[in-house]
C-alpha cells in the first residue's frame, strides 16, 4: 500500500469512527489518536524524507488536506455532541416552578419603639432635636442640677440604683437635658429638645411598676417662653397620640425642678368626659408631668432666669402606650412573647 493509499483509507476508517463516536471524551481521544504527535498523519508527514523530490510536494498536500478534513468533522460532531450533552441535562434537571416558596419570617419594631418614634416624628416636626445620653450617670446631674436636695427621699438608696457614691443609673433622661443645656449656644436662639431613653428606679416589679422603663422628657427654653406655650405644645402632642377630638387639662403639681408645676390629663377617649371605668368616672386620664423650669434649674446650667425662661416636661412610653392599647400589665412589654408583640405587628419598612 503506498503512503497515498494508507492515508486515504486512514481518512476513511476515522470519518466513521468520527460519525460513530456518541461522547465528547472518546471524540477528543479520536483527535489525539489521529492528529496528534504521534498519531498516523504526523508519522506520514515525517516518512516523506523517503519519497523522490517530484512525489513529496504531492503527498505533502495530500496530507495537510485529509488533515483539515479530520479537524472539521471533528470540530462539528464535537459541536453535535456538546447540544446534546446539554439537552441530556436538561432533561433531567427539571424544576417545579409551581412549588410554594420559602416563607421569609420578618420582625417587626417593638410597640415601645413604635410609640418613641411616633413622639419623636411629632416634635421633629415642631423643630426640635433628639438627643440622647448616659444611661451611668453622676448625682450630680442626676439630682444635684434638678435641684433636688441631699436629703430627698427620691436620692434614697431605697430609689436609686447606686454604683458608687456619686455614680448611678439614672432615674429620669433630665441629665441627659442639663448637660445639652450648659452647652447650648443661646446667642444663636434658644433651645428646643426632647430626650427619649432608658431609666432606673429600685422598685419591686409588678403590673403597675418597673425597675427599668422608658421616658421622654422634653425642654423648651429661650427669651419670652410661658405657660401657653407649654399648654398648646402638650394639646398638639396629646391630640395627635389620643385623637383631635381630645382636649387637655393641667392641675396644679409639684416637682423639685419646676415652678410652677402641673400634671396633665387627657379628656378619656372611651367616654369622651362623660365617665366610665377607663376614666374611673372622671372624665380625665393622666398623661404625663410638666411646669416651667425652676429658675436655680437655668441658674446651675449657667443660665440667666432674668432673661430666659422655659417649661419641661416628662412623660413614661410605657404609659402611654398601656393607655393607647388598653395593656393593662407593664411586663407585658419586657417578656417577649410572640402573641403580645405580634399583635402590634408592622410592616418593617416605614410607610408601607
Ligand atoms: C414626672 C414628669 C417631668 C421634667 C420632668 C425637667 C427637665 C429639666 C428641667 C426641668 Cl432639664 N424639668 N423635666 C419637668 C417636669 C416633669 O417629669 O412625672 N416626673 C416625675
Amino acid at each position: 500500500m503506498s503512503l497515498k493509499e494508507k492515508l486515504e483509507a486512514l481518512k476513511v476508517s476515522t470519518s466513521e469512527e468520527i460519525a460513530s463516536v456518541n461522547n465528547l471524551k472518546e471524540l477528543n481521544e479520536i483527535r489525539v489518536n489521529t492528529l496528534g504527535k504521534k498519531g498516523p498523519i504526523t508519522a506520514a508527514l515525517r516518512g516523506m524524507k523517503d519519497l523522490s523530490p517530484e512525489e513529496r510536494p504531492v503527498v505533502g498536500a495530500f496530507a495537510n488536506e485529509i488533515r483539515d478534513e479530520l479537524t472539521e468533522k471533528i470540530e462539528a460532531r464535537k459541536a453535535e455532541l456538546e447540544i446534546q450533552t446539554m439537552n441530556e441535562s436538561l432533561a433531567s434537571e427539571s424544576i417545579d416552578v409551581t412549588l410554594p416558596g420559602k416563607q421569609v419570617r420578618s420582625g417587626s419594631r417593638h410597640i415601645l419603639t413604635q410609640t418613641r418614634e411616633e413622639i419623636e416624628d411629632i416634635f421633629l416636626g415642631m423643630g426640635y432635636q433628639v438627643v440622647e445620653g448616659f444611661e451611668v450617670e453622676s448625682d450630680h446631674y442626676n439630682f444635684e442640677r434638678m435641684n433636688l436636695p441631699k436629703n430627698h427621699p427620691a436620692r434614697d438608696m431605697q430609689d436609686t440604683f447606686y454604683i458608687s457614691d456619686e455614680i448611678l443609673l439614672r432615674t429620669h433622661t433630665s441629665p441627659v437635658q442639663a448637660r445639652t443645656m450648659e452647652k447650648h449656644d443661646f446667642s444663636k436662639g434658644g433651645l428646643r429638645m426632647i430626650s427619649p431613653g432608658k431609666v432606673f428606679r429600685r422598685d419591686t416589679d409588678d403590673a403597675t411598676h418597673s425597675h427599668q422603663f422608658h421616658q421622654i422628657e422634653g425642654l423648651v427654653v429661650d427669651k419670652n417662653i410661658t405657660m401657653g406655650d407649654l399648654k398648646g405644645t402638650l394639646e398638639v402632642l396629646i391630640k395627635k397620640m389620643f385623637g383631635e377630638e381630645r382636649s387637655i387639662r393641667l392641675r396644679p403639681s409639684y416637682f423639685p425642678f419646676t415652678e410652677p408645676s402641673v400634671e396633665v390629663d387627657v379628656s378619656c377617649f372611651k367616654c369622651g368626659g362623660k365617665g366610665c371605668n377607663v376614666c374611673k368616672y372622671t372624665g380625665w386620664i393622666e398623661v404625663l408631668g410638666a411646669g416651667m423650669v425652676h429658675p436655680d434649674v437655668l441658674r446651675m446650667s449657667g443660665i440667666d432666669p432674668e432673661i430666659y425662661s422655659g417649661f419641661a416636661f416628662g412623660l413614661g412610653q410605657e404609659r402611654i402606650a398601656m393607655l393607647r392599647y388598653g395593656i393593662n400589665d407593664i411586663r407585658n412589654f419586657y417578656q417577649n412573647d410572640l402573641r403580645f408583640l405580634n399583635q402590634f405587628k408592622v410592616s418593617s419598612v416605614k410607610g408601607e
